[in-house]
């Protein structure tokens, strides 16, 4: 019902769009000016970033230093009413947003509308949540003749440092919760999706944010690093690779400015757990989803998927049936289930990885021969979750049968990685429920379902150990972190003269 007169409309948009998107913020585009193109066909030109470099990331951070003590003093309501506001927009504006996921991320445009509700989500979540902890509370219980009052302030500056695979989602959700809890924020967005973050960031200023409260800075790595090393910085929100979150936290530990937090969501090695008593065609449904949707490129995406020794070669068949009744192809026909991958350099490392397990393939799709970057969606059988050495970040899932190790082993093997992001487990025995929840180190733990789309407010999300920092996307902890928090003291007693020693002491 949704989706036709949506996709003419889409259709229309491709055609209108302008074909510039310049860096965002009063600091001036002086950087290298480069085509962004669809990773679908490389032959269309969705836009064109101006990128930032080193003199526009000082600059703007200088201007965002001198007005964040106004907008944190501006107060919570007036923040979190620009942020609903923002959600608003977003809707009003779904048919551009939704025509630039799919043309400059190529995902799916079932993907894109996940992607736009998520982003709204992230908007009307930190702002409800910005309204009930940043409201000045009753004082502490303490000493007659005293007032103890602990509130929540912006930190500083925050550095937002964005991924390409939720290109609104993750980078509005960064940008509100750092926004919200009273900070101004230099946004960095993924090198391969500047532009749908230029629209946001227009969306975001029409809704009342100040200019100068938040920037842009498109750019690659060069750009990230000149920002976490820039004095100025009070703060870090990253959504990226282990590696990356490495690095910025040595270059925060080597600057000269305030020690401030990392705030690092990072890679998986995700596993589901299957055992006998498990119902097949959930199962089926729920691993399909799991490794495929978004061709992969979830952080909480299935890799490895542990198949209780019994079952195993029906539950593949099963599987192998529904993996071929999909489509890869061209993200922007309804027909395509599964769209290209972000980069050639995606494509070529998901390739190479594929080539290595050749021998080990149990079920593989055809792509479309056209010029985009298509990964064969393939299943390959491995001996353990341990043979891995890295994540491969798309439609590639390993099996692993498991009995000989028992539950318990099988568990050992996925902490041991040290990634612990999501995990699936597929069973209808309740011993078994309990032992996966209460042994395994990973922050979202999925049971008889599929293990991907959080949804902000019910499932924050986040991981721990080689994942990341925590505190969780989507859920309450997450804006504190964001934050200072100051107490106040204050004497309420008439003046009473010098005492060196009061009964309440
Ligand atoms: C990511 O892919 O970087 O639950 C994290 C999910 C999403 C994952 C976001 N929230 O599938």
């Amino acid at each position: 019902l949704v989706r036709g007169p949506l996709m003419a409309r889409l259709a229309a948009l491709e055609a209108n769009t302008p074909k510039a998107a310049p860096m965002i913020g009063k600091t001036s585009g002086k950087g290298k000016a480069k085509p962004v193109t669809a990773p679908f066909d490389r032959n269309i030109v969705v836009g064109t970033v101006i990128e930032a470099d080193a003199g526009a990331v000082d600059q703007a951070v200088r201007l965002a230093q001198a007005l964040q003590p106004d907008w944190d003093a501006a107060g919570v309501d007036r923040r979190a009413a620009a942020l609903d506001k923002a959600a608003d927009l977003y809707e009003a504006h779904s048919d551009e947003l939704l025509s630039l996921c799919v043309r400059e991320a190529g995902k799916t445009l079932g993907d894109a509308i996940l992607e736009l509700r998520e982003a709204v989500d992230f908007l009307r979540y930190y702002a409800a949540e910005a309204r009930r902890q940043f409201t000045p509370a009753d004082p502490l219980p303490g000493p007659t003749g005293e007032s103890n009052i602990l509130s929540l302030h912006g930190r500083g500056v925050i550095a937002a440092i964005s991924p390409w695979n939720f290109p609104l989602a993750i980078f509005t959700g960064q940008v509100a919760a750092a926004l919200a809890a009273g900070n101004a924020v230099i946004a960095k967005p993924a090198g391969q999706t500047p532009l749908i973050a230029a629209r946001a960031v227009e969306l975001l200023r029409q809704a009342g944010v100040p200019a100068d409260i938040l920037h842009l800075l498109p750019g690659g790595g060069d750009v990230g690093a000149a920002l976490v090393a820039h004095e100025g910085i009070s703060g870090v929100v990253f959504t990226g690779s282990t590696r990356t979150a490495r690095a910025i936290n040595l270059m925060l530990a080597q600057r000269n400015g305030p020690i401030v937090p990392l705030i690092a969501e990072t890679g998986g090695q995700n596993a589901m757990i299957v055992d006998s008593s498990a119902l097949p065609e959930q199962v089926t449904r729920d691993v399909v989803q799991s490794a495929f949707q978004s061709a992969g490129q979830r952080c909480s995406a299935l890799r490895v998927l542990y198949l209780q020794d019994d079952i195993a070669d029906a539950t593949l068949e099963m599987i192998s049936g529904a993996m071929r009744a999909l489509t890869v192809g061209d993200p922007r026909l309804l027909s395509t289930d599964i769209g290209p991958v972000i980069d050639a350099d995606a494509r070529k490392s998901l390739q190479d990885h594929s080539a290595a397990l050749a021998a080990s393939t149990l079920c593989k799709l055809p792509v479309p021969a056209t010029q985009g970057d298509f990964v064969a969606p393939a299943i390959f059988s491995i001996l353990a979750i341990g043979a891995l050495d890295k994540e491969n970040f798309g439609p590639l899932l390993h099996v692993v049968r498991w009995s000989a190790d028992g539950l318990d082993g099988v568990i050992d093997a996925i902490n041991a990685t040290g990634f612990g992001l999501t995990l699936g487990v597929h069973s209808r025995i309740d011993t078994v429920i309990e032992r996966v929840t209460a042994r395994a180190r990973v922050g979202n733990i999925y049971v008889n379902r599929n293990q991907i789309g959080a949804v902000v407010g019910s499932q924050p999300f986040g991981g721990e150990g080689l994942s990341g920092t925590g505190p969780k996307a989507g859920g309450p902890h997450y804006l504190a972190r964001f934050a200072t928090e100051r107490t106040v003291c204050v004497d309420t007693t008439a003046a009473g003269g010098m005492r060196l020693c009061s009964p309440a002491n």
